[in-house]
């Protein structure tokens, strides 16, 4: 695909703003932090906890502008895009350390701006401004959208649906499909009814495998505040081989919608959050993942390998025209690591490394440093030695959440109890007999200033390499 005007048009635009960018960061340095992930892979509680640490001052060994006392304070600012909203930070704070309770989810896009004042190495105070962009991953299956017709999209969608094996299946859909004349009157009920289908098998396929799916649309699983907008109400078609619609057929009401979606909807996420990202952490319930089985190991394969293409835009090709990610550090992080014991953490991050380096031979060199790591954001465990048939068996100590597991076994969701979660496979691509536990947030202990600090597994790591070097 050549360039259009539009996307000349764009480039300048995206220069001029580089450049404004660029001027205002001499005067004020800001890093802008993205923070990515699934839905439920951990996002408002690491960012929840990466905040209460840097506000109140946690116990980062690791983190050395802090560790070393060079750190003089951190205070929320007012964020700089009006469009995106706040971070909920003071709710998420209240909810884990004085409720106990977990934050509750968020479906959306969201910022918050934390200004940190420190002493560089050579003794001057500095300041510098961190903002934080917390945005589904789902959304960044889309990109390959922003190089498809809508024709392209949906021969390669229904044939992948086509061929598909594994349950659950998109008979309702494809059946619905098949009733479709494409050059017939352009039908609003019929479009919605075939959205729907469209986008019940999409998350159906999301619960059963746990993992992310290859196929999109991306915000037909996480609609953010599109719910239910015509943008969102397509689904692809049996098309013939060639020819044009005419404007008043399904076919061409689809084909419009697919379009608005792509341009006004994927493009600017692209262009006027993605791409402005200096530094990003993926985080993955890697633990989810394995518990699931190695199918799902293998489609959380092909979900790095859609993210790091994300992040390869920049290097020349067509898509750079429209805009050119500037990340120069990306964290894969396996989140929840406080569901084993701490002699399986080495074993969690060598599982996300294999499956990180197989997405980089597949997708290519992201053209950035990339680091894996595994780390619980607010430890919800203890640990114990839970005597076995063999010997001391490493275990975990928590409240599990109220329910039933499959093996009968009830929660009460207030009692502690010691849990061996099983032994994590040697590779990702064999399953282990690992189980995945959820836990209540920790009871936490009262301090003098009646702010309790977080426990963390590693968030200090992940925070000197996202954050440590911009600090000296
Ligand atoms: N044990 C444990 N559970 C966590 C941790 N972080 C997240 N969780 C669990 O994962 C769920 C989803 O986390 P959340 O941050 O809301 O995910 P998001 O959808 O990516 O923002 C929470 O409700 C917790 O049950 C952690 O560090 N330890
Ligand atoms: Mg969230």
């Amino acid at each position: 695909m050549t360039p259009t005007v539009s996307d000349i048009i764009e480039q300048a635009r995206l220069a001029a703003r580089a450049f404004t960018e660029f001027g205002g960061h001499l005067i004020h340095p800001t890093l802008r932090l993205g923070v990515t992930g699934l839905s439920r892979s951990g996002k408002t509680v690491f960012i929840t906890a990466l905040l209460h640490g840097l506000l109140r001052g946690g116990r980062f060994p690791v983190f050395e502008p802090l560790a070393s006392g060079r750190i003089a304070g951190a205070r929320l600012s007012p964020q700089p895009d009006d469009a995106v909203p706040r971070f909920d930070y003071e709710g998420h704070v209240r909810s884990v350390v004085i409720e106990c309770k977990w934050p509750q989810s968020t479906r959306q896009i969201s910022e918050l701006r934390v200004v940190i004042d420190y002493q560089s190495g050579g003794g001057a105070m500095r300041t510098l401004t961190l903002d934080i962009v917390d945005y589904p991953g789902e959304w960044l299956l889309d990109l390959p959208l922003l190089g498809k017709s809508y024709e392209q999209w949906s021969a390669a969608t229904l044939a992948y649906l086509r061929r598909t094996t594994r349950p659950p299946l998109p008979a309702a859909f494809l059946e619905r499909v098949a009733a479709i004349d494409p050059l017939g009157p352009a039908d609003e009920y019929a479009a919605i009814e075939a959205a729907r289908l469209f986008t019940d098998h999409l998350q159906a396929r999301r619960q059963a495998h746990q993992t992310l799916s290859v196929i999109g649309p991306g915000r037909f699983l996480m609609p953010g505040d599109l719910a239910g907008s015509p943008a969102l109400t397509f689904a692809p078609l049996a098309l013939p081989g060639d020819g044009e619609p005419s404007s008043a057929t399904v076919w061409a009401m689809m084909r419009r919608r697919y379009d608005s979606y792509r341009d006004a909807v994927v493009r600017p996420f692209f262009r006027d959050h993605f791409a402005r990202l200096d530094r990003q952490i993926v985080l993955v319930d890697v633990l989810a993942a394995l518990d699931a089985g190695p199918a799902a190991m293998r489609d959380l394969q092909d979900a790095m390998v859609a993210v790091l293409e994300c992040f390869r835009v920049g290097r020349g090709g067509w898509l750079s025209a429209l805009f050119s990610p500037r990340a120069d550090r990306i964290l894969f992080a396996a989140t929840k690591a406080d569901q084993l014991h701490h002699s399986a953490h080495d074993r969690l991050e060598a599982i996300l490394k294999q499956v990180t380096e197989g997405a980089i031979a597949r997708a290519g060199d992201a053209g950035a440093e990339v680091d894996v790591i595994a780390l619980a954001a607010v430890r919800a465990t203890r640990e114990a030695l839970v005597r076995g048939a063999d010997g001391g068996l490493p275990s975990i100590v928590g409240v599990a959440a109220p329910g039933e597991w499959p093996n009968g076994q009830h929660f009460d969701g207030t009692t502690e109890m010691a849990f061996f979660p099983g032994d994590l496979p040697a590779d990702s691509t064999h399953g282990g007999d690992f189980r995945s536990i959820r836990f209540r947030p920790p009871a936490l202990e009262k301090t003098d200033d009646g702010i309790p600090a977080l426990p963390h597994i590693r968030l200090d790591r992940a925070l000197q390499f996202l954050i440590g070097d911009r600090l000296r």
